[in-house]
């Protein structure tokens, strides 16, 4: 017999659903207008791609703006404070790499780990959205790929040269991520999404993202596993 696909309702206006809300919608806000941030500083950094960065820092206050509108349609308000502690220290690492000139630390904490985050956690929020996010989610995470994709074609342009820093900044930015997910799961299953779920996307369009750059499939074991470990 053919197996319906049973979609548990959600109620979008429950206590509960808008209390983890307020904090994930947050949390997307916060993350869209770090990428708007990153993007300017980038452009900064590589002159001959300053255009097509400037042109990425828009999209990503399109997607703030989208997010905004998301929390307000469910009458929610963001809890900010939150959001900012929430990426405190991925904006001190990309920050301090900028400060330093460290544009293959830059790329591999915005257009790799971010991204690839972002990636991940809008997919499976799709699905159990309400109507109006769901709509400027599709939207988001198309775009989201072309970011995903400045970053890939630029590292695998410098590949040879770049490798050790991506080891380091891998190593050093990788563990925030699990803390990151970790410190989400909570709310994000109020909103019928798994941390597993989350994982196993991230997990997949990071190590593509590595093969993608030129890196073989051990190294991509290793720097996935250091993640974990550490
Ligand atoms: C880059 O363009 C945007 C960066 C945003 C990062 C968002 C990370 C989100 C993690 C929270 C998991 C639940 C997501 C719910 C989706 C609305
Ligand atoms: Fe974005
Ligand atoms: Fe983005």
């Amino acid at each position: 017999m053919p197996q319906l696909e049973t979609c548990p309702t959600i109620d979008f206006q429950t206590e509960t659903y808008k209390d983890a809300y307020s904090r994930i919608n947050a949390i997307v806000i916060e993350g869209e207008q770090e990428a708007h941030d990153n993007y300017l500083t980038l452009a900064e950094m590589l002159a001959d791609k300053k255009e097509e960065l400037i042109g990425l820092s828009k999209m990503e206050n399109r997607h703030k703006k989208g997010f905004q509108a998301c929390g307000r349609n469910l009458k929610v308000t963001p809890d900010m404070v939150f959001a900012k502690e929430f990426f405190s220290d991925l904006h001190r690492n990309f920050q301090t790499a900028a400060a330093g000139g460290q544009i293959v630390t830059c790329l591999l904490i915005q257009s790799l780990i971010i991204e690839c985050f972002a990636i991940a956690a809008y997919n499976i929020y799709i699905p159990v959205a309400d109507d109006f996010a769901r709509k400027i989610t599709e939207g988001v995470v198309k775009e989201e790929y072309s970011h995903l994709n400045f970053g890939e074609v630029w590292l695998q342009a410098h590949f040879e040269e770049s490798k050790a820093e991506l080891e380091a900044a891998n190593r050093q930015n990788l563990p925030i991520i699990w803390r990151l997910l970790n410190a989400v799961a909570d709310d994000a299953r109020v909103l019928g999404m798994e941390k597993d779920a989350l994982i196993e996307d991230f997990m997949i369009a990071y190590g593509e993202a590595l093969g993608n750059i030129g890196f073989s499939n051990r190294d991509i074991m290793r720097m996935s596993a250091q993640g974990l470990a550490a």
